[in-house]
């Protein structure tokens, strides 16, 4: 008997051995995400969960920093101070990162950024891992310009949050084209800050300021469209294919082009938060020591409704909403 229980007690070590061994070997990534401030945020955080797993040899942090930025700072010093492997960091707003990235940088640390942009010298991250906020504001401004030809345009826009990357590249963006309009005008311009909830109280806003004066609402997420649309629906607005109001958003989420396939969005430009992949080839080529990109971008697309044809946006079909990773 005794044989037997000292044969189990030593499988058992050796199995904890190798518990820990391969613990060891997992690469540590620490990442410091935005919130949870949209559906779009909720579709990039689980891609990195179903992404940095265990199997594929990750063990991963994720901090969600709840649109904080002092929160976001700290989360990077916590994955300084336990020594991680890699940082990844979505930056809430661009400026403010020179320091701890100089700080990551002395503890031998590399540190991704994704999503979206920092004001800091390139020299103070590893790698870069986005999409062309200003891209997609050319974009929907191209599209508008081609689907009003020469009719006036009085836009009213809720911008994303105030300091982010994803909405001063949207903003300047559509301004670049919205200059090229001389009876375009563009009549207020708030930050929603990405949320419903942002959304639906500055358009109730832009509703008691602007009633009767405005054919174009642009809105710089789903999200703060879904709030748009029901202030505007309380106010008895019509909006979308058939409305008197274009409404343009971005994100291109399963429901936002849900609302794009029934007509009530005019057109969603995509920005697309399935990132983590090309993130984790990212962090393997430097595992491997091999060469890689410094920065890679995510490609978007735009859809509009059923029935516009556009030269900037693919017409939207249930086909290819039923095939949406997000
Ligand atoms: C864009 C991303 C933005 C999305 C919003 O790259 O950072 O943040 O457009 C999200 O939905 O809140
Ligand atoms: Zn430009």
């Amino acid at each position: 008997m005794k044989k037997l229980l000292a044969i189990a007690v030593i499988g058992a070590a050796a199995m904890g051995m190798a518990m820990t061994a391969n613990a060891a070997d997992l690469i540590k990534v620490g990442y410091a995400q935005v919130g949870h401030e949209s559906d779009w945020r909720t579709a990039n955080t689980k891609n990195y969960q179903d992404t940095f797993t265990e199997d594929n040899g990750y063990s991963l942090e994720l901090v969600d920093c709840d649109n904080d930025h002092a929160k976001q700072i700290e989360a990077v010093r916590n994955f300084i101070q336990e020594g991680l492997d890699y940082i990844i960091i979505a930056p809430i707003q661009s400026a403010g990162w020179d320091t701890v990235l100089q700080e990551a940088q002395d503890a031998g640390i590399p540190v991704i950024i994704a999503d979206r942009e920092i004001d800091a010298d390139e020299s103070l991250y590893t790698a870069w891992v986005g999409t062309a906020p200003h891209d997609e504001g050319v974009t929907a401004g191209k599209w508008l310009g081609e689907q009003l030809g020469d009719k006036e345009a009085n836009i009213l826009q809720i911008e994303g949050s105030v300091g982010a990357s994803a909405a001063i590249g949207r903003t300047e963006g559509f301004q670049e084209e919205a200059d090229k309009h001389d009876n375009w005008k563009i009549l207020d311009s708030q930050s929603g800050d990405f949320t419903q909830d942002g959304g639906q109280q500055v358009m109730e806003s832009f509703i008691k300021s602007y009633e009767g004066k405005f054919n174009v609402v642009v809105c710089q997420n789903d999200n703060e469209a879904y709030g748009a649309m029901d202030a505007m629906d309380a106010a008895g607005i019509t909006y979308g294919v058939d409305g008197d109001v274009t409404l343009i958003s971005y994100d291109a989420t399963h429901d936002g082009l849900q609302y794009t396939l029934d007509g009530k969005f005019n057109l969603d430009v995509e920005c697309n938060p399935i990132q983590a992949q090309t993130v984790s080839d990212v962090i393997q080529k430097i595992q491997n020591k091999e060469d890689y990109e410094k920065k890679t971008l995510i490609k978007d697309e735009a859809f509009n409704a059923p029935g516009i044809k556009s030269e900037f946006a693919t017409e939207i079909t249930k086909d290819i909403l039923d095939k949406r990773a997000y």
